[in-house]
């Protein structure tokens, strides 16, 4: 006969594993479930070596390139003249991309589709996945998440070619933050002869605070490798709406 204590020992140690299996079930699914929407790759591979970045590993000393194995798993691939990077405007990019087909985003690939919107970490001597609970840049800087975020931007604006563009907020005081990770790490990283042009397109919703006048564009073209051409054009919502909805024609609306 178990008596009540080892009842409620069993309990506690159910619940354990039942907390464990929950936390670390949907991400993996998720990951899968993504992963399998574009063929070719092994997702069950992909899985482990994502994991290897994080997994027993004090979740504020995972530095990004704890990602190299899974960047290398998955390289991303140039398309020329399609490269769309942006700033503090995720939202409206994906918006806009909904209805274009045109541009390729990070958030597009296999790698940055399989980890959008999710949060992840791992603790020292576990072997566990955790999804909540997991520190954000205000506690630290190397946290899984961001460090995957840095690690995927830079292999992804590494095979940027021909005419980049990237979308900025002009509904801001300083459209152009150069500690963004566009601004400390996909922009360096742009190379002519490979880069021909930046093109940025300065977004503004409801109101426009700054134009392509603004300051921090100055500074931005000062960071822009030697031979890469400069532009930048102003866009209101209708604008940027009309230029959305012409799905047909991939022609240059900037
Ligand atoms: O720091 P940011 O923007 O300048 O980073 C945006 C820049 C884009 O061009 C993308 O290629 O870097 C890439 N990127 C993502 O695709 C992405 N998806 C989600 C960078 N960060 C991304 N996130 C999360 O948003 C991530 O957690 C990171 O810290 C924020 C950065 O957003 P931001 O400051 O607006």
């Amino acid at each position: 006969m178990c008596s009540q204590r080892t009842y409620v020992i069993l309990g506690v140690v159910g619940v354990i594993i039942t907390v464990a299996v929950v936390l670390t079930l949907p991400l993996k699914g998720t990951f899968i479930r993504r992963c399998k929407g574009f063929k070719k790759y092994d997702c069950e591979n992909l899985w482990s070596v994502f994991q290897q970045a994080y997994v027993g590993k004090d979740p504020c000393n995972v530095p990004m390139e704890a990602y190299d194995p899974l960047i290398a798993a998955a390289p991303f691939k140039p398309a020329c003249n399609r490269m769309m990077f942006w700033s503090k405007t995720k939202n409206l990019v994906q918006h806009f991309n909904k209805k274009r087909e045109c541009f390729l985003t990070l958030e597009k690939t296999l790698l940055g589709s399989v980890l959008r919107a999710l949060t992840w970490c791992g603790e020292e001597g576990s072997s566990e996945t955790f999804t909540s609970g997991c520190p954000d840049w205000r506690k630290c800087e190397n946290n899984p998440v961001d460090s995957f975020w840095r690690r995927a931007s830079a292999a992804f604006a590494d095979v940027a070619c021909g005419d980049v563009t990237a979308v900025l907020d002009g509904s801001i005081e300083t459209p152009f933050d150069p500690e963004s990770i566009f601004g400390s790490i996909e922009l360096k990283r742009f190379k002519s002869p490979r880069v021909r042009s930046l093109k940025i397109v300065l977004f503004s919703g409801k109101k426009a605070v700054s134009n392509c006048m603004n300051p921090s564009l100055k500074d931005l073209q000062k960071e822009l490798g030697a031979g890469i051409t400069y532009s930048c054009t102003e866009m209101d919502k209708s604008q940027f709406n009309e230029c959305s909805s012409a799905p047909e024609t991939c022609g240059p609306c900037w």
